[in-house]
């Protein structure tokens, strides 16, 4: 008489493994998805922003054009000794009221997350050769 095994030990063994492939996709899915979430493009303002002489060699904001993906957030480190904003438009005609970061003082951060595609001028109402462009795809 064949001996008929219903244990079946290796049972557990093999639904562990099955597991793994979709364990694997969540987990990528999962890093695609926070990477996306929390993608931060860093700017600094420099201490030589202050100086005219920045805006000749577009040195004012560092970089002074960022290109990031809809729902992604920039963020502005005032890295000099003296206080800046970061106000959407331009020097002609003025704020745009798209964002304002209002004063940031020295050592402190500028967050705006952009949720359009576009291209965003931005200048600091302070120092009005500091200027700089967000492009958004
Ligand atoms: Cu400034």
């Amino acid at each position: 008489m064949k001996k008929i095994d219903n244990s079946c030990s290796s049972c557990t063994k093999i639904s562990i493994w099955a597991f793994l492939p979709f364990l694997t996709i969540f987990l990528i899915v999962f890093m695609i998805t926070a990477t996306n979430v929390f993608a931060e493009t860093e700017v600094s303002i420099p201490n030589e922003a202050s100086d005219i002489s920045c805006a000749e060699s577009g040195t004012c904001f560092l970089q002074s054009e960022v290109t990031i993906s809809v729902g992604e957030s920039v963020i502005w480190h005032n890295d000099s000794v003296v206080i800046h904003t970061v106000t959407s438009g331009n020097t002609e005609d003025g704020p745009d009221g798209v964002f304002d970061s209002n004063i940031i003082i020295s050592g402190d951060t500028f967050t705006h997350t952009f949720t359009e595609t576009g291209k965003y001028e931005y200048f600091c109402s302070i120092h009005p050769w500091m200027t700089g462009i967000v492009i958004v795809v």
